[in-house]
């Protein structure tokens, strides 16, 4: 809901910022580079293509970082987090991130760098799924030396009246909304500025709702005769390789987007794969058809949902796994492999195979030959008299269960063949059981009637 409420708002937002100015005002000798890639194109590698990723070893590593102005919401990271070296591995990671109460705007940050340093540039970093992805900031910096010095402005006194100097005034929210931002300050003869502090007044990026403080991931500064400074290195890449079947199928599992994913996969998920993708490929097999040698199965940090499977690839939701571990993660990756086997649509010509047959193979072969003990598809008595064959994923796994044990033992491998060589018809029922497929549907809604009541759960239309 709120996420709803958020992105709407960002549309707006987009819609007003286009008609305002660039990125910012700059200050004489100001350069500044501003880049916003979208949510779903991010990674933890924060790759931009002009503005440098993010580096340790800088001279903000070291840096007193202090809230001179606003609170910092206890939901985040410490300031720590904005000069530690590391990144957040995904979009929306409060506690690798840096950022000011909800409910309130902003505030103001101190640098300090403990001596006066020739500065070649300031680089800060955002990513958030929503409107706390954007930059706005006024950035100022003082050597400390002017008489009058205020090294603590609060937000009520100009900077400028206390011997600061206007560096930039930063708003990338005309570049984008969600996703990552990352903004580099550079002097354009090289040399930013001679300074020791920084002074960053920021600015909430939406007032619609408490949550629009942006989240920042990491700052920057890199001093001009340091040459310490290094990119982060992008997060190594994790995959495990199962050779299946003797080596007949190859499935890969990523989980460099989802590191803490990977002992999971390791120990539970991997063993089932292997074993069980032969078994399927098996179970659906028809002639003249091989199941893809080679499937890539990716969790993603940013994707939504659950999991989604295009030709042999899988791609699941890291955040949905995380609270499923224990309960129906496995399951749901047998069910992508399912539809990694059955490759339909691809015979010319053929009808488009039904929606809730696919899923319903799917759900059948997860339900009823992987896990039968969680009795997953049951059906509730009570609830017979709304079941519908075609209602899909459980509930049509658990039809198909019931004409395979009463009609016709091999109809999902049949009507299997038939979907993928494009030769479905709805006849095929009755030639395989004699009975046409309205009427398999009644008496399977019947039986559901009479059946013992199941122990717990129903059957609900998920994946
Ligand atoms: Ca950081």
């Amino acid at each position: 809901m709120k996420r709803t409420m958020r992105r709407g708002h960002m549309a707006v937002l987009a819609a007003l910022a286009a008609l305002a100015a660039p990125a910012g005002f700059l200050g004489a000798g100001v350069k500044i580079a501003a880049e916003w890639v979208p949510n779903e194109k991010a990674t933890a590698a924060f790759d931009f293509k002009d503005v440098p990723r993010p580096a340790q070893g800088d001279a903000a590593t070291g840096a007193k970082f202090t809230v001179l102005d606003g609170r910092r919401d206890a939901n985040g990271g410490e300031l720590d987090a904005l000069h530690d070296g590391r990144l957040p591995s995904g979009e929306d990671e409060p506690s690798a991130n840096f950022f000011f109460a909800a409910g309130t705007d902003g505030g103001r940050l101190l640098v300090d760098l403990g001596s006066k340093l020739d500065i070649a540039q300031v680089n800060t970093y955002s990513w958030h799924p929503g409107a706390r992805g954007p930059q706005v900031y006024t950035l100022y910096g003082s050597a400390g030396e002017a008489p009058g010095f205020n090294p603590r402005p609060e937000r009520s006194i100009d900077p400028l009246s206390c011997g600061w100097k206007l560096i930039a005034a930063v708003d990338t929210r005309s570049k984008g909304g969600g996703g990552q931002h990352g903004v580099s300050l550079a002097g354009d003869d090289g040399v930013l500025g001679a300074y020791r502090y920084l002074l960053f007044a920021i600015s909430r990026t939406e007032a619609a709702d408490p949550f629009g403080n942006t989240f920042y991931s990491e700052i920057d500064v890199l001093d001009a005769a340091s040459k310490a400074a290094v990119p982060i290195p992008p997060p190594a890449p994790r995959r495990e390789i199962i050779a299946a079947a003797d080596g007949a199928f190859r499935i890969t599992i990523d989980t460099t987007d989802a590191p803490d994913l990977s002992e999971w996969v390791q120990k539970e998920l991997a063993p089932v794969v292997k074993e069980w993708y032969p078994k399927i490929a098996d179970m659906l097999s028809s002639k003249d058809f091989k199941a893809p040698a080679a499937v890539t199965i990716t969790f993603s940090s940013t994707m939504r949902g659950v999991a989604a499977t295009a030709g042999a690839r899988v791609n699941c939701a890291a955040r949905w796994y995380r609270s499923n571990l224990r309960g129906e993660a496995k399951g749901s990756v047998v069910h992508e492999l399912v539809h990694v086997v059955q490759q339909y649509g691809r015979a010319r010509g053929g009808a488009r195979p039904p929606g809730w047959l696919v899923e319903g193979i799917a759900d059948y072969i997860r339900w009823f030959k992987y896990e039968p003990e969680a009795r997953g598809a049951e059906i509730d008595p009570r609830r017979a008299a709304q079941a519908r064959y075609d209602a899909s994923y459980r509930v049509s796994a658990n039809f198909l269960d019931w004409v395979a044990r009463k009609h016709a033992p091999d109809i999902v491998k049949n009507l299997n063949a038939a979907l993928r060589e494009g030769r479905y018809r709805e006849d095929l029922w009755k030639e395989y059981t004699g009975r046409t497929l309205e009427e398999l549907g009644a008496a399977w809604k019947e039986s559901l009637a009479k059946a013992p009541s199941a122990p717990e759960g129903d059957a609900r239309e998920r994946p």
